[in-house]
């Protein structure tokens, strides 16, 4: 696990058994939803209520903005009424780390913390799916007050991608 603060053990428990949860979760939906994307998102407030939780939609919604985090963060500005979440004190868990595009989106949101399991360069070795440019974000996000912890429970992460691939689903990328 790494993180772009001192570790807290008791929100790294918290993030293992969402992540798994949701990591689980994918599996089931990439064998058996036939055009849903390999990566899924949930927000959560600090009271430890699930707000939104989405999947990648891109192939079903014909949208290339269509990413899980995406998703999840306008499902949970639509549920809580808000286009900014932070009064709402609300993090992010998701199945991989934020691409290029997810990054922006998550900064104009207004999450207190980011928790997400497979890195980009894991994923770009899996699957080829291209995760974009952005060296230093998470020192970034630390600067703009929001917390990061990454590569947590990565082993059922990347398992969710090996089966997306050896499903011979599609790998969308920008050209
Ligand atoms: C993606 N990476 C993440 N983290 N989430 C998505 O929905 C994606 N789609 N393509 N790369
Ligand atoms: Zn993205």
């Amino acid at each position: 696990m790494i993180s772009n603060e001192p570790v807290d053990i008791e929100k790294a428990a918290r993030a293992v058994k969402i992540i798994a949860g949701l990591q689980r979760e994918l599996i089931t939906r990439i064998q058996t939803v036939g055009d849903c994307g390999p990566f899924l998102a949930a927000v959560y407030d600090r009271e430890g209520r699930l707000i939104a939780k989405e999947a990648n939609s891109v192939v079903q919604d014909k949208c290339s903005h269509c990413h899980a985090e995406m998703n999840a963060l306008k499902a949970a500005e639509r549920k809580l009424d808000t286009f900014d979440l932070a009064p709402h004190h609300v993090s992010l868990y998701v199945t991989a780390e934020p691409c290029i595009m997810c990054l922006g989106g998550i900064l104009w949101a207004g999450v207190d913390a980011v928790y997400y399991s497979v890195s980009s360069r894991r994923v770009e070795e899996i699957t080829g799916f291209d995760e974009g440019f952005k060296s230093g974000w998470m020192s970034e996000f630390k600067k703009r007050g929001i917390t990061v912890y990454g590569e947590i429970e990565t082993a059922l992460g990347e398992e969710a991608l090996r089966v997306y691939m050896q499903l011979g689903k599609k790998v969308y990328k920008p050209r």
